[in-house]
């Protein structure tokens, strides 16, 4: 399956990155929100693609160029930037729209112009592992390619390889709109099978009540999962490691030792991003089944992330537009010793007071409305207490 191009292709790739923060109108004047922060993901995702990033470029807009996205100024720093770093690939942190790639190309001229989804659909691609997310992964590859095989796509970006080039669907770079629609078609049918066979599975579990581990990519999914179940799946330091859905059945002693233990099954699955394609949403949705029909949702967010709290309600948003929005959820801020490690780091020892982990536990709790484990996986600490907690729902 793998081209000509990409098997050459031995050298590891070189990428510029460009973010772009818009103005934001809030009710008192206006707000700009900046998207450092952003390109750092960004570099993160790019770096899990297998690319080094180069240089980052940011430009302040009120609204993006219907042709080029970004402004001519910027279009002309990105120029001279590529003669300097000649990279690989111009990444951009926002989808944009077939004629908008094309157009860059023509300006940028002989460097693939890849997008925030192009990207994430690539590391998809490379992370998926069975047939089942192969399959999903190609289905949203083919419904991505539709619109945008032009000159730019069939020709120079064929020719480069690498990111954005490879996966299941990277076959279909080489071939027409036709063949496309029929395999859009033929995997929507494959996966629909899929997914019958995935009900009736499901059924047949009985009555042992269903977790569920959602949350942001790389919060520490499987590592809890692992520590759980005691099992061992992949978790690594790498964004969408896991893309499959995986369930075991977890048996639970009872603190008190008099009394008997329960069994439940947890489910570990794809995490969310800031603006996961909707169209892998879409394909992912006989993965996601397994979360969807859970009793009991335990979200896992990364408390040494400085974006905890848009994390968190960007997966409350994207678990909503999957319908799974209502249910009774276990919030686990994991990673405390590294929030606390950093922490320590930055703290001015004569003013500063220590982290006071129970009152901001408790601002969570107000602020959610559900209720909060604070957890390290890997060091396993407080794990007794997210024991306590699911017990409490069985
Ligand atoms: N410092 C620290 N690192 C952790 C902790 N828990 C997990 N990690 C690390 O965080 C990284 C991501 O963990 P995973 O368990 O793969 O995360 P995930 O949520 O399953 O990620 P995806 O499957 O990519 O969505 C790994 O390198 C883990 O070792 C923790 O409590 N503390
Ligand atoms: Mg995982």
């Amino acid at each position: 399956m793998k081209s000509k191009t990409f098997s050459t292709a031995t050298k590891q790739e070189t990428a510029i990155l460009v973010g772009v923060s818009y103005k934001i109108p809030t009710g008192i004047g206006e707000k700009v929100q900046f998207s450092d922060n952003y390109l750092d993901e960004l570099e993160s995702l790019v770096m899990t693609a297998g690319a080094r990033t180069v240089e980052k470029v940011q430009q302040k807009l009120e609204y993006p160029d219907p042709r080029t996205f970004i402004g001519k100024g910027k279009l002309e720093e990105l120029k001279n930037l590529k003669d300097i770093y000649e990279p690989d690939m111009i990444v951009f942190d926002e989808e944009l729209t077939p004629s908008q790639i094309r157009n860059l190309g023509d300006e940028l001229k002989d460097v693939k112009i890849i997008d925030r989804s192009a990207l994430i659909l690539d590391i998809f691609a490379k992370n998926a592992k069975t047939a089942q997310a192969k399959m999903q992964v190609d289905l949203a590859q083919c419904k991505y390619l539709l619109p945008r095989l032009t000159r730019m796509w069939t020709h120079l970006q064929k020719q480069k390889g690498g990111v954005g080039m490879r996966g299941p669907g990277e076959k279909e770079i080489e071939t027409d709109r036709r063949v496309i629609r029929d395999n859009i078609t033929r995997l929507t049918a494959k996966l629909k099978d899929i997914e019958k066979q995935g009900i009736v599975q499901r059924k047949n579990r009985g009555a042992l009540k269903r977790f569920a581990l959602v949350g942001y990519t790389n919060a520490g999914k499987s590592t809890i999962m692992n520590l759980l179940s005691g099992e061992k799946l992949l978790a690594e330091d790498k964004l969408f490691a896991t893309l499959d859905a995986t369930v075991r059945k977890v048996y639970l002693p009872n603190s008190d030792e008099n009394l008997h233990g329960k069994t439940f099954l947890l489910s570990d699955t794809v995490g969310f991003i800031r603006k996961l394609p909707t169209l892998l949403i879409e394909s992912f949705k006989s993965t996601l089944a397994e979360a969807v029909e859970a009793d009991v949702l335990i979200h896992v967010a990364d408390f040494s992330h400085p974006q905890l709290a848009e994390h968190i309600q960007i997966v409350k948003n994207t678990l909503l537009e999957i319908g799974m929005g209502n249910k009774p959820t276990i919030l686990v801020f994991n990673k405390v010793d590294k929030f606390l490690l950093e922490y320590e780091k930055t703290r001015d020892k004569n003013f500063d007071p220590p982290m006071d982990l129970e009152k901001l536990k408790k601002i969570w709790i107000a602020k959610e409305n559900t209720p909060v484990v604070l957890i390290s996986a890997t060091e396993k600490e407080n794990i007794a207490e997210l024991k306590e907690r699911i017990y409490s729902f069985l």
